[in-house]
Order: C-alpha cells, then structure tokens, then sequence
C-alpha cells in the first residue's frame, strides 16, 4: 500500500496496529470511523482490546468513550466490548456484545440523533475528543485524505481530536476517489449560513477529507473488507408491506400530491427497507432519486436498472455480491452516488427542503401512532434511534412499517400504548404493515386508532384492540387519547410474565 500513502510526514509514522494502540490512553473519548459496517478501522480497535485485555488480567482499568458514525462490526464494537473496553458509547450500535453489556447496565449507552452527533461534539456538550481513529482508503502527496466506503463524523473526528491515528485500507477501492463530498461550511451558531444544497446530486464541497498532518501519530496499513453481510431476499412479508408503500404512492401521484418521478426517497436499515427497494425496481416509476442516510443493495440494484438516477448517502452497506457489482463499475456509479458527511445526509433543514419520502423500520406503533424504534418491552435497547428521528420529523411523506408481529405471532406489533416512545404521534404519518397501510395525516387521535387497529393490527390482535379502545373511549377521564392507564402497558407486561401478550 505504499502507493496510497504518498506523503513523507506520514510515511514515518507509519507502524503497527499494536504500536498504534498503545497510543491511546486509558479514560480518552476516541472517536472512530464506521457507519452501518463500512468504513470502519478494522486493525486498531482489535490491537486496542488485546492491550485492553492484557491490563485487565494484570488488575488494571482501562476503558475508553466510543464514539462513532452508527453501528461498525465486530472487529470494533465486538472487539473492544469483549475486552470491557467501553465505558460510554455513542451514537448507534447494532453489535450483539454491546447491546447485551448495555442492557445489563455494564456499558453506558447515549442513543442521539444521528444529524446531532457532530454538532453535539463541536459544541463541547459530549466532553474533549482526545483521538480520532479513522480509515481512509489513501492519502494523497498534499495530505489530503481520501474517504473510504462511509463518512459518518470523521470530518468532526479529525478535526476536533487532539491526535489522530489513520488505518489505510488497501481493499477499499481506489476508485472510491471523487465519490464524496465534504461539506467545510458548517458554522456554530450564531454564525450558521444555508447550506447551498438543493438537490441530492449537488456538490457543496471538497472529495478529500482535510487533516493537520502535526496531530497525526500513526498511520497503519490494513487490507481488509468491510462487514458485507448478506441480505435475506424478501420474505411474502415484506413483499406485502413494498406493496401497500408503493400503491399508496401511486394514489398519491394520481392525486397530484406527488410527482411522477416522486420525491427523493430515504430508505432505513435492514431487510424490510430493502424489500421495499426491490418492490419499487420493479414499480411503476422511473428517474427516482435518493437522500438517504445508508446505501443497500436495493439501491444500488435501482441505479444499475436505471430506475434511479442519483443517490446520495453517507455509507456505503453491501452484500458480497452488491459489493463485487459496484467495484467492477465503479465509475458508472461515481457519476450516481454522492457520499457525504452524516450531519448533510441526515440535516433537517436539507431534508426539509428537498421533501424527502422516509421510510423507517420499526418495532412497535400504538393505535394513536406514536413509535417505538429503539426499546424491546420498555428497557432493553435493541440497536439506536439512527437517522430515523432526523427523517421522520423533516420529511415530505414520512413512513413506518413492521410485520403486524413478532415472535411468532406471541407479541403484536400494534399495541394500546408504546412501551418506549422514538417518534411521537406529530411525526408519523403512516403506518404500514403486511396486513395494510394506516394514513393518519390530518387525523386526531380518535381516528386514528381506528384506522391503525383495522388496517395495521394482526386479526388474532384486533378483537381486543378494539375492546380496549372502545372501554377506553367510554371510561377514560379525557376523549381526547383516551387510555385506560392500569390497561395501556398490560399487554407488554404480560408478555415479559408469560411469553404472550395475550
Ligand atoms: O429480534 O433478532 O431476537 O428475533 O426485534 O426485528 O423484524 O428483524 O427487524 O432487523 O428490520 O429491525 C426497528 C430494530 C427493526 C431497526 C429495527 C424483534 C424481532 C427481532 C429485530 P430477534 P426485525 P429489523 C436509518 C434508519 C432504528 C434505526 C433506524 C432499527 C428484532 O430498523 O434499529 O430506523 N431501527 N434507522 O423479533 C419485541 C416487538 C418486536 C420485537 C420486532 N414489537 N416486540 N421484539 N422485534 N418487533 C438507518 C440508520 O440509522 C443507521
């Protein structure tokens, strides 16, 4: 990989992973790359653990604040959770370990808005940044970096940390070159201008990312792949929900409340979001385009039929296949995919202004259509609220879809109340699942439970959603959001007794 470190400065600071590691002290914030398993330092965080692991058994402390873009791998959240190694995580995390050592109240755990991290961290709110610790995939004779497969916050990273610690990885394609741009016009308050962005294609900024090469203290060299995990291929399920999305929007064109080529779509994480993006390949509408936060396989199978023109994101998520497709044409998709910066893929005020259609998994509505995306029975954290409040509240069409249950059909994914509230009844407007789609805009309450429980809730659920709303209506103190509050949570109750809401 000489070839991709072309700078002198840096090529004298190169060293090993483990020499790298040892750099980083004990009780430091350490803001690394990463984004939904892309781009994430895949050598250092492993050597970090080792370090961490070693000094552990030897009876010594050593954790560190992890900050991040979103979810990363094994190799780093994995890594680094096995070891102990984390005293507070931010801002998202899907990895298995985490999660359980977050639950079991061992790891702190702070779950923001994906647009707000970087704001947050320039604001001071989240404490000094001591390392950065971000992969690129080369650096350029002026030192200049070249961005590898996600952004999320390394701009912020690199710019706020005190040292900086770079992995150049040698697998991420050396094509990836001009495919980013970075946004150097972000202003504190009271000094913010308009972001001169209005459409997703745009280009506001530079392709490199920028970097005092005097705070650098280690560069190392990897050859690694990203996560690409495989999809599931759409299950009747999702088909269904891709079904009820894309007649709905069909309406919604025939009513002239949405273009023919539509708005710019914002599309979640996962398999049921990218079921949706296969749904609409095969749709009815042509020259789409994206302003999303994470690029699937659905996605990149849209630009490669020609169905969509142009896709902005902030990372790059592939499946080996998808990742294959897109390293053999990678040129092609470099006129058609712009990444950028996760406080620009996910900015209220650009997805406000382009009128983005969102379409955001989740884990539980209530019939009055608040949502809960982040919380299984009220406590236990699944994965993070992501981008999904950033879309949600800002954009044109805003959608949630679930199956109508989980587990087996023992947990309706419709209940009276949430157990955990991400998105209040003022962002959603419509809720889907494989059984119908509930539009709840312009609704009050009353009719909107109505609407979620005859369209949305599973027909083993919906006989006794309708007795509680109805002897809600008829008991409750206020007709308003009538509850009966001994009832409201009593179906998740039961469950975490029983194994059944029912
Ligand atoms: O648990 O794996 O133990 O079986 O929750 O559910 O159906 O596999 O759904 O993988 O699409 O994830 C909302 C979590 C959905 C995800 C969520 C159980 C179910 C299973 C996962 P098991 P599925 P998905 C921009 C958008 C927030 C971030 C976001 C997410 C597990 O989409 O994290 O939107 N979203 N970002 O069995 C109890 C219920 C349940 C339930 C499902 N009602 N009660 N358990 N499960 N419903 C992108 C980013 O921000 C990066």
């Amino acid at each position: 990989t000489a070839s991709r470190i072309p700078h002198p400065a840096y090529q004298a600071k190169i060293m090993s992973a483990d020499a790298a590691a040892a750099l980083i002290p004990a009780g430091a914030n350490v803001g690394m790359s990463g984004f939904t398993g892309s781009g994430h330092p895949k050598a250092v965080p492993q050597a970090l653990a080792k370090r961490m692991e070693t000094l552990h058994a030897a009876g010594e402390d050593f954790q560190i604040g992890l900050w991040t873009g979103a979810s990363t791998a094994p190799e780093l959240d994995g890594a680094l959770a096995q070891a102990h190694g984390v005293s507070m995580r931010l801002p998202y995390q899907s990895d298995p370990t985490v999660r359980k050592q977050i639950n079991a109240g061992q790891m702190q755990y702070t779950d923001i808005h994906l647009s707000h991290v970087a704001q947050l961290a320039w604001f001071g709110f989240l404490g000094p940044l001591k390392v950065a610790v971000v992969e690129v995939a080369g650096i350029l004779p002026d030192g200049r970096l070249i961005p590898s497969s996600s952004l999320g916050n390394n701009k912020t990273w690199l710019d706020l940390a005190d040292h900086i610690i770079l992995e150049v990885n040698s697998l991420q394609h050396a094509g990836l070159e001009g495919m980013h741009d970075i946004y150097y016009g972000t202003r504190i308050p009271p000094h913010r201008q308009p972001i001169p962005l209005v459409a997703p294609g745009d280009r506001i900024g530079d392709c490199y990312l920028h970097c005092d090469p005097a705070k650098v203290i280690a560069v190392v060299e990897t050859s690694e792949h990203d996560r690409n995990s495989p999809f599931s291929p759409p299950d009747e399920t999702s088909e269904r929900i891709a079904g009820h999305i894309i007649q709905f929007l069909q309406q919604e064109v025939q009513a002239g409340r949405l273009p023919e080529d539509l708005l710019p779509l914002q599309s979640g994480v996962g398999n049921i979001a990218n079921a949706v993006l296969i749904g609409l390949n095969k749709g009815p509408f042509n020259n789409l385009t994206a302003y999303t936060e994470v690029l699937q396989d659905g996605m990149l199978e849209m630009i490669q039929s020609g169905k969509l023109t142009m896709a902005s994101a902030t990372a790059l998520s592939f499946s080996p296949a998808a990742l294959e497709e897109f390293n053999a044409n990678i040129d092609f998709y470099r006129e058609r995919i712009v990444l950028r910066p996760q406080e620009m893929s996910n900015h209220p005020e650009v997805i406000r202004r382009l009128g983005l259609i969102a379409m955001n998994a989740m884990i539980e509505a209530d019939i009055y259509g608040n949502v809960n995306s982040t919380h299984i029975m009220g406590s236990s954290i699944m994965n993070g609220i992501g981008g999904s409040g950033d879309f949600a509240r800002n954009a044109y069409l805003s959608f949630f879809m679930t199956p109508s249950t989980a587990k087996d059909g023992a947990i309706s994914c419709i209940v009276p109340m949430v157990s955990h509230t991400d998105h209040t009844e003022h962002d959603v407007e419509i809720i889907v699942t494989e059984q119908g789609l509930a539009d709840l805009r312009g609704k009050s309450p009353t009719q909107r439970a109505q609407l979620v429980i005859e369209h949305c809730a599973h027909p083993d659920f919906r006989p006794a959603l309708r007795d509680y709303f109805d002897r809600a209506l008829q008991t409750a103190p206020g007709r308003h959001t009538p509850h009966i509050l001994s009832e409201a949570l009593s179906w998740h109750d039961r469950f975490v007794k029983t194994g059944r809401m029912l």
